[in-house]
C-alpha cells in the first residue's frame, strides 16, 4: 500500500472528514491587475499553453481566466477520441505532434490522464469512402505515420461487436486502423494541466468571464472581465465554440460558423468493446469508457447555434446506425445526452496564431475535433506567444490563410464537420 497524500489510508480519512482536508489540486486566486500573459478559456489547450509557457520558456507571470469551470467547456464533452491520420503535411505535422505527447503525459504532469491507444479504425461503407481512407492511409504513411487498411473480416477481429454481414444497411467493405490512436480521461486531462501549471505558479481564476478584449489602436491593453480590467501585452483567445464572439470584442470577425454536436453515454456494462469505432459517412463513433459507459457521438446539427443541446433528429439518425453497426447494443439504456459549441471554418482546420492586433493571439476552429490536439496546440501555442512568432508547424494554419487562399481542406479527415 503507498504511504502519503495519496494512500489507500489517507483516501478512507478525506471520505470520513467529507473531504474538508483534500488539499486543492490548483489554487484559488485572486486576479492580480497585470500579468504578462492572459490566457482566455480555461479548457484543456488553454490550460496546456499556460503549462508550456511556465514550464517550457519561464513564462510564469501567467492567467488563465475562466467564465465557468476548468475543463467545462468542450474538453469535458468530447468523446475523446485521439489520432493523427489526417490528409495534408501541415495537418499530419500537427496532429501527430500531438500524438507524440500523449503517451508520456501523465509523467510529465505526475497526474494520470489514462490515454489509452487501443487504436482508432473508421470504416468504409462504400466505394467512395474506400477512396477516401486509402488515400489517407498512403498520405500518412508516405510521412511516416501509421494507418493500415482491414479486410472486413480483420475489422471484425480487431473489434468484435462490429456486424460485417454484407446486407447490412451500412455495409462494412473494410477500415483504416491508426493503432497508435485510442482515447485519454478529458477531465484529467484539464485537471493535470490546470494542477501542474498552478505548482508552476500560474493562476487559475474560475468564475470570471471576459467581456471584452481592451485594445489602444493596434495594440492589445488587457481584458475588460466581470471582476474589472486586467491588464496584458500577451493575450491568447482559446475559447473554442465562442470565438467569435470574445474575437468580436476586439473587432475582428473570424471565418467561423458555430454549431452544436451531441455525444451519449450508456449505462456502464463490463468492458465488451476494446477498440474505437468511427464511421465518417454515418457520422456515428463509439468507444467505451473505463466505467464501462459506452461512449457515442453524432455529427453537427444542420443549423448554426449556441445552444448547448442540440437536435433530436441528429441523434436519433445516429443511433439508428450505431444499432445497425452493432446489434448487440439494441437493449442497452442511455443514461446522458449533452452538447458542446463547436468552431467550424471553411477548411475544417484550425486557426492558430498573431491577430492584425499586436500582442493578441488566437487559438481557435478547431470544430469538432480539437481534443486530440489538446497538448500539442497548447505547447505550439505557448512557443508562439513565448516567442511572439508563429512556431514552424502552426504557422499554415494563420488567419491569412483565408486572404492567400492558402487553405487546408480537412472536410474528410474531420470526420464529424462535412
Ligand atoms: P473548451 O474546453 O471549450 O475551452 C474553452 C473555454 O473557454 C470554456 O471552458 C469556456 O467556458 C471558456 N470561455 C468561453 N468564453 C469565455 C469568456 N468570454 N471568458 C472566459 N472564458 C470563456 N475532439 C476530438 O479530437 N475527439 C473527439 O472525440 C471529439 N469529440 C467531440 C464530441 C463533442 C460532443 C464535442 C462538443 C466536441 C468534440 N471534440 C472532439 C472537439 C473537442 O472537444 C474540442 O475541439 C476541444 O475540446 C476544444 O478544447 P478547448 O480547450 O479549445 O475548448
Ligand atoms: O475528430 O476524431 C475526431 C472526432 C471523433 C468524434 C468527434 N470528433
Amino acid at each position: 500500500m503507498r504511504r502519503g497524500r495519496y494512500s489507500f489510508a489517507a483516501l478512507v480519512r478525506h471520505a470520513l472528514s467529507g473531504h474538508r482536508r483534500w488539499p486543492p489540486a490548483w489554487r484559488r486566486r485572486e486576479p492580480k491587475r497585470a500579468y504578462d500573459v492572459v490566457i482566455v478559456g480555461g479548457g484543456g489547450h488553454g490550460l496546456a499553453t499556460a503549462y508550456y509557457l511556465a514550464a517550457e520558456h519561464g513564462v510564469r507571470d501567467v492567467a488563465v481566466v475562466e467564465k465557468g469551470w476548468i475543463g467545462g467547456g468542450n474538453t469535458g464533452r468530447n468523446t475523446t477520441i485521439i489520432r493523427s491520420n489526417y490528409l495534408h503535411p501541415e495537418s499530419i505535422a500537427l496532429y501527430d505532434h500531438a500524438l507524440r505527447l500523449w503517451p508520456t503525459l501523465s509523467l510529465e504532469l505526475d497526474f494520470n490522464i489514462m490515454f489509452s491507444d487501443r487504436g482508432v479504425m473508421m470504416l468504409a461503407h462504400d466505394l467512395h469512402d474506400e477512396r477516401i481512407l486509402k488515400r489517407h492511409i498512403h498520405a500518412n504513411r508516405l510521412l511516416g505515420v501509421d494507418n493500415r487498411w482491414l479486410s472486413p473480416a480483420e475489422a471484425k477481429a480487431f473489434c468484435p461487436p462490429l456486424n460485417i454481414d454484407p446486407r447490412a444497411r451500412y455495409p462494412v467493405l473494410g477500415a483504416a486502423l491508426q493503432e497508435r490512436g485510442g482515447v485519454a480521461r478529458h477531465d484529467a486531462v484539464a485537471w493535470g494541466y490546470a494542477r501542474a501549471a498552478d505548482r508552476l505558479g500560474v493562476h487559475i481564476l474560475e468564475g470570471i468571464e471576459v467581456k471584452a478584449i481592451r485594445r489602444r489602436g493596434d495594440r492589445v491593453l488587457g481584458v475588460e472581465t466581470d471582476r474589472g480590467v486586467i491588464a496584458a501585452g500577451r493575450i491568447g483567445v482559446v475559447v473554442a465554440g465562442h470565438s467569435s464572439v470574445v474575437l468580436g470584442t476586439a473587432g475582428l470577425r473570424l471565418p467561423i460558423e458555430s454549431f452544436p454536436l451531441q455525444a451519449l453515454v450508456s449505462e456502464p456494462v463490463k468492458p465488451v468493446f476494446p477498440c474505437v469505432v468511427m464511421s465518417n459517412r454515418v457520422h456515428a463513433y463509439i468507444s467505451q469508457s473505463d466505467k464501462g459507459e459506452l461512449v457515442i457521438g453524432a455529427g453537427t446539427d444542420q443549423y448554426v447555434s449556441y445552444s448547448q443541446r442540440g437536435g433530436i433528429q441528429v441523434i436519433r439518425h445516429n443511433l439508428e446506425a450505431i444499432l445497425e453497426l452493432f446489434p448487440i447494443f439494441a437493449r442497452l439504456r442511455l443514461m446522458r445526452q449533452w452538447a458542446g459549441i463547436v468552431d467550424v471554418t471553411p477548411d475544417r482546420s484550425p486557426i492558430i496564431g498573431p491577430t492584425p492586433i499586436r500582442g493578441l493571439y488566437v487559438n481557435a476552429g478547431w470544430g469538432t475535433g480539437g481534443f486530440k490536439a489538446t497538448p500539442g496546440s497548447g505547447h505550439l501555442f505557448a512557443w508562439t506567444l513565448a516567442h511572439e512568432e508563429p512556431h514552424p508547424i502552426v504557422a499554415p494554419f494563420g488567419l491569412d490563410r483565408f486572404e492567400s487562399g492558402r487553405l487546408i481542406d480537412e472536410s474528410a479527415a474531420a470526420a464529424v464537420a462535412h
